[in-house]
């Protein structure tokens, strides 16, 4: 076993023991390749996970076709994989096409989306990635969906809040969840590595504000469950609420933007960093190189307040977003 592996790693580890299904195994061992940091130490290991999930995607493959699931994972990309989910025609696919300007395919019947399909939506300079998916419905909740809401970073769930029976529907979603061991969580909830598959960070969207009967399902949803994620009010066609829900989902993924600058140079504000809430000034010099991190001496820190500015730093250093930092080697 290679040396210096974060404490996470050995966290996630543990839980590979009691995963059972090809897909759950892969979906945590993809979580250590994200973890395990890359140097000369840990190639074989990285190696090893490689091949394994290589191994465990032959086997699905060789699955009957009625139980490969249409479309297991989505290749994750941007600033991070936020999962769109909810019953049948509660305005997923118009809410996704509202937030990122792309074409989607949205019709006045159930089921018109079937398989799940990524879109990006910008937020200032970044881009996050929306998974299109299938409607859950009582008796109606694939594995491969499952699997694919455990990768995701966070999860929006859509209620169509002129509907009388949205709140009916919340609830067996969320008993659908549970029964798969996935508990949608507040934004502010910290999650243990662990836990990561199981527990995701959500908003309630409740979409279709423009309707008239939609006024009252926020308050009955207040009465009727306790502990629910935030709830957002939005119209994917109106476009109201649209900014505040970027922001939002924005904030949902725990993530900061970090701008680089080199020495006597303008800082590039174009294309941040994203580290992790709670990452260093060492975690940074990581992602940018391995080297960095090893010969980094020390940083200056700019805020975006303006109130820290040029401000030398150790590599403990916790990193805001958008902050503005100089490496010295
Ligand atoms: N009035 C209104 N209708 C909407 C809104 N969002 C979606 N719809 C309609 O609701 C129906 C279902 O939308 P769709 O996006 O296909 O729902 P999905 O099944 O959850 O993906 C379509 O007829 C949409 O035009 C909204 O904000 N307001
Ligand atoms: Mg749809």
């Amino acid at each position: 076993m290679p040396a210096n592996l974060p404490p996470e790693y050995y966290e996630v580890e543990k839980t590979l023991r009691q995963a059972r299904s090809p897909e759950e195994k892969i979906a945590i061992m993809e979580k250590l390749l994200s973890i395990i940091p890359r140097h000369k130490g840990t190639e074989k290991l990285v190696a090893l996970y490689r091949s394994k999930i290589a191994k465990l995607k032959e086997e699905i493959e060789r699955r009957p076709a009625a139980r490969k699931g249409q479309l297991f994972r989505i290749e994750k990309s941007g600033a991070g994989q936020v999962i769109v989910i909810g019953p049948p025609n509660s305005g997923k696919s118009s809410l996704i096409r509202a937030l990122t300007g792309v074409e989607v395919e949205v019709a006045d019947f159930p089921f018109t989306t079937r398989i799940a399909a990524p879109y990006m939506m910008p937020f200032e300079k970044i881009k996050i990635q929306l998974i299109d998916t299938p409607p859950i419905t009582a008796d109606f909740l694939e594995s491969w969906l499952v699997e694919m809401i455990k990768m995701a970073e966070a999860v929006l769930l859509v209620l169509d809040a002129s509907s009388p029976e949205s709140s009916s529907w919340l609830e067996v979603i969320l008993n659908r969840l549970k029964e798969r061991k996935v508990e949608l969580v507040p934004e502010n909830v910290p999650i243990p590595p662990d836990r990561f598959p199981f527990l995701k960070r959500s908003l309630l969207v409740l979409n279709k504000i423009d309707l008239r009967e939609a006024s009252e399902l926020q308050e009955e949803l207040e009465i009727l469950f306790n502990q629910l994620p935030e709830k957002i009010a939005v119209s994917s066609m109106s476009g109201a609420g649209k900014e505040e829900l970027r922001r939002k989902i924005f904030h949902l993924l725990q993530i900061v933007r970090v701008y680089s600058k080199a020495p006597g140079k303008k800082p590039d504000l174009e294309s941040p960093f994203i580290l992790k809430k709670g990452s260093t000034i060492l975690d940074l010099a990581r992602v940018i190189h391995k080297d960095f991190a090893e010969k980094l001496n020390y940083a200056r820190v700019w805020n975006k307040q303006g109130t820290i500015s040029g401000l030398r730093v150790t590599r403990d250093y916790l990193l805001q977003d958008e902050d503005t930092v100089e490496l010295h080697i």
